[in-house]
């Protein structure tokens, strides 16, 4: 018999339990709406992105690609990622894009899938000098059961020795050359290294998770001109939409695309969530409209919030290169191995300033990170420009600096932040302009 309405009930405790979860929910959108977010992998979701992601997609299944489906009912889907497929190749400029893959990581495994097969060389960067860890035996490529080899670093530069990189690609002779990192402040010298990599017959694969939205806004650099065959990357980091991820390729071949698409579906996923997708489609047109521009004022922002930090009196790395020139900006809170990043984090979340300890050249132990690694995607993302990016320095400092109690500075980030509550670079809506609930 069908539960009529009415007779709805259900025990006291269970009711408790989602209550609690409703409520934890509540309290963690306030946590972000009063204070600083700023993890660089993180961002807020357009009103018209947070409708869509709220919709009947939600609950619905689509297997294959648009037009080639294993389930009814995905006409209308079919429309949603058939534009979503232009759109992406427009945005990234790319001849090739899939849209379903479900996180960054999830297209790195696809990735891995398409260009590898188990036993075969690879070569990134270690995590240690910021590599993600799907880049790592502990994540895809273990998962592939590929050989990893790590180029060595340029601490000064902050990016991978291009010479010692070339050569280790040429004595390795991997299958993939996998570059890009999630301490990502420079842009990679991807020329010479694509140069040394295809010299050997290796795929270029780019994982551009964190830096998605700058490369599309044309303010990074352009790995699918400068070598890279492949490109992956999350669509929720510097790129605005929903979590969720892309697959994107320089290459016109067919064979090489359809392999691309298999590594997906079926490769690694199912269905895909499709209000995610759906989303990414509003970002990836929201993106076209106004990318460009918050692109530039994120690096703009993240250039004078590196700049106000080391004015305030932090250690601020990669000094000789502008400190940045990305969305991130890195700080050292003492000595290495010392766990001054984690307490550092924890006293700014104090102080209603969310932010990541974050391991820095020298640290060897994850847990106990001397650094911290910030973003400025969502402030800016916000409304905040200049002078916030000097006030926000101000409150750094007045926490970690000046030891003034957390709880104090709070009330000033509360305040600071009831200005920037409309989300911008992205379409009108009329019934919302802010946070999710
Ligand atoms: N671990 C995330 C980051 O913060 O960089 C990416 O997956």
């Amino acid at each position: 018999m069908p539960q009529e309405r009415g007779t709805w009930s259900a025990s006291q405790t269970t009711l408790d339990k989602a209550t609690k979860v409703m409520e934890a929910a509540a309290a963690s959108g306030d946590l972000y709406r009063n204070g600083l977010g700023m993890i660089a992998s993180e961002n807020i979701v357009s009103p018209m992105v947070q409708k869509i992601v709220a919709s009947d997609l939600h609950g619905r299944y689509a297997e294959g690609l648009p037009g080639k489906r294993y389930y009814q009912g995905c006409d209308d889907f079919d429309t949603i990622e058939s534009v979503g497929i232009e759109l992406a190749k427009s945005v990234f400029k790319a001849p090739f894009a899939n849209i379903q893959s479900t996180s960054g990581t999830v297209s790195n495994i696809a990735a891995l899938k398409a260009l590898a097969k188990p036993g075969d060389a690879i070569t990134a960067v270690s995590t240690a000098d910021g590599g993600h860890i799907s880049h790592a035996r502990m994540g895809a490529v273990g998962l592939r059961d590929l050989n990893l080899s790590t180029y060595p670093w340029n601490e000064e530069r902050m990016e991978p020795d291009v010479d010692g990189a070339c050569d280790l690609i040429r004595s390795i002779e991997p299958k993939v050359a996998l570059i890009g990192q999630s301490v990502f402040l420079f842009p990679t010298p991807l020329e010479e290294i694509s140069a040394a990599a295809h010299e050997v017959g290796a795929k270029v694969m780019y994982d551009g998770a964190h830096v998605l939205g700058l490369i599309a806004g044309g303010v990074f650099q352009d790995p699918l001109r400068e070598g890279a065959d492949l490109m992956t990357g999350s669509s929720h980091k510097t790129f605005p939409g929903p979590q969720g991820g892309f697959l994107l390729s320089s290459s016109e071949d067919p064979a090489f695309q359809k392999r691309l698409n298999n590594a997906i579906f079926p490769g690694v996923c199912s269905s895909y969530h499709l209000h995610h997708v759906a989303g990414k489609v509003i970002a990836l047109a929201e993106f076209e409209e106004y990318g460009a521009a918050y692109a530039k004022d994120i690096v703009a922002n993240a250039q004078h919030f590196a700049s106000a930090l080391a004015a305030e009196g932090f250690d601020v790395l990669a000094e000789s290169r502008g400190y940045t020139a990305s969305h991130q900006v890195l700080t050292r809170h003492g000595e290495t191995d010392s766990g001054a990043g984690a307490k550092a984090a924890r006293l700014l979340e104090d102080a209603g300033i969310i932010t990541n300890m974050n391991m820095l050249p020298g640290d060897t132990k994850a847990m106990t990170p001397s650094g911290l690694r910030l973003g400025v995607q969502e402030l800016t993302r916000v409304g905040m420009g200049r002078l916030e990016m000097e006030e926000v320095a101000r409150l750094y400092a007045r926490v970690l600096i000046h030891n003034e109690e957390p709880s104090k500075v709070k009330n000033d980030v509360k305040e600071l932040k009831s200005n920037f509550q409309v989300i911008r670079y992205c379409f009108n809506d009329e019934e919302r302009t802010g946070y999710p609930f």
